[in-house]
């Protein structure tokens, strides 16, 4: 796939498939730059408002397509040059499985999911090239009761997204996909690691997305002393069952990962807490299973994660 050129009209979409809010903060981001549809389930205007990580706010006009269970019906999106799969774990495969007539077999795929349970399934099964991408952009969709009501999303924090395939033979392609997203204004990059760094963010949101959805709190409030010694006792469990799975440390130690992001992203609200508010089921299961499930795979304890997977809601 080569790079477009900027606003060709020629070039195939990209088709961004899932309108929460990273599929609507990557879709606002990407569309004055690159050309563009965007899959939701539920009617939207024509445009996306973004408050942005200035705390500026932007109109984005962009094509919207509202297919019934995602079988678009539209002609044009038939040959998308890739699919952006940015729905919830659990929502993936069905969203795939519904627009894959639709598609050539060979279309790359770049799937935005947390956790690590749809990225090894769909790679397994689908003839293109499928890449992934773990990401620490951190935005959110607002309440309709809050003071900027009228905004889609908030870009909360701007963080960088990798971007790999795990059979490790697609970099030019991650490349040329970081490339448009650099153009876009992000700060991306392809690497030959994306397991470690989806394993890496698994930690991070392990910690942060149930304990933020518990408690009902922002990121932020996850630095304050009282959660602190649940905190360590999670990450030092987390860190033995990453070892144990063959998954380097990052430099800086599992614990100041955890407590970077939530530093940076503190005035967001994880995307599970966003769940539970909006009433929606969680990534509980796509979150915390994989690495319960490798805890055991290894013997190992896992009595605080399953202890925290009882109390997640899901
Ligand atoms: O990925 C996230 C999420 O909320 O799912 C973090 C990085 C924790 C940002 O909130």
């Amino acid at each position: 796939m080569s790079r477009p050129a900027r606003s060709s009209g020629d070039i195939p979409p990209w088709l961004i498939v899932g309108a929460g809010a990273l599929g609507q903060l990557f879709a606002a981001s990407l569309a004055p730059h690159h050309p563009l549809v965007l899959l939701g389930r539920r009617p939207a205007a024509p445009v996306v408002r973004l408050r942005t990580v200035d705390g500026s706010d932007l109109s984005v006009a962009l094509r919207r397509e509202l297919p019934s269970e995602w079988a678009a019906e539209r002609e044009e999106i038939d040959a998308p040059a890739l699919v952006m799969l940015a729905t919830k774990s659990r929502d993936t495969q069905a969203a795939l499985d519904a627009l894959s007539p639709r598609l050539k077999p060979t279309t790359p795929l770049l799937l935005l999911q947390n956790g690590f349970q749809i990225q090894p399934r769909i790679s397994g099964r689908w003839a293109g090239p499928v890449l992934c991408a773990s990401t620490t952009e951190a935005a959110y969709r607002p309440a309709p009761a809050t003071d900027h009501a009228s905004i889609d999303v908030v870009h909360a924090a701007a963080g960088e997204t990798w971007i790999g395939d795990l059979a490790g033979q697609h970099h030019d392609l991650a490349s040329t996909v970081a490339a448009c997203l650099n153009d876009a204004g992000m700060i991306a990059g392809a690497c030959r690691d994306i397991r470690q760094r989806l394993w890496w963010k698994l930690a991070v949101n392990a910690v942060i997305n149930p304990l933020t959805a518990s408690h009902r709190v922002l990121n932020g409030e996850l630095a304050k002393p009282e959660f602190r010694p649940r905190i360590a006792t999670l990450v030092a469990e987390i860190s033995r069952i990453m070892q144990a799975e063959g998954i380097q440390p990052p430099g800086k130690g599992w614990q100041a990962l955890v407590d970077g992001v939530i530093e940076t992203t503190a005035a967001n609200q994880s995307s599970m807490l966003q769940d539970v508010l909006a009433g929606r089921p969680t990534e509980r299961d796509a979150i915390l299973g994989p690495l319960i499930d490798a805890g055991c795979r290894h013997a190992l304890e896992t009595s605080t994660l399953t202890a925290l997977y009882q109390t997640t809601p899901n």
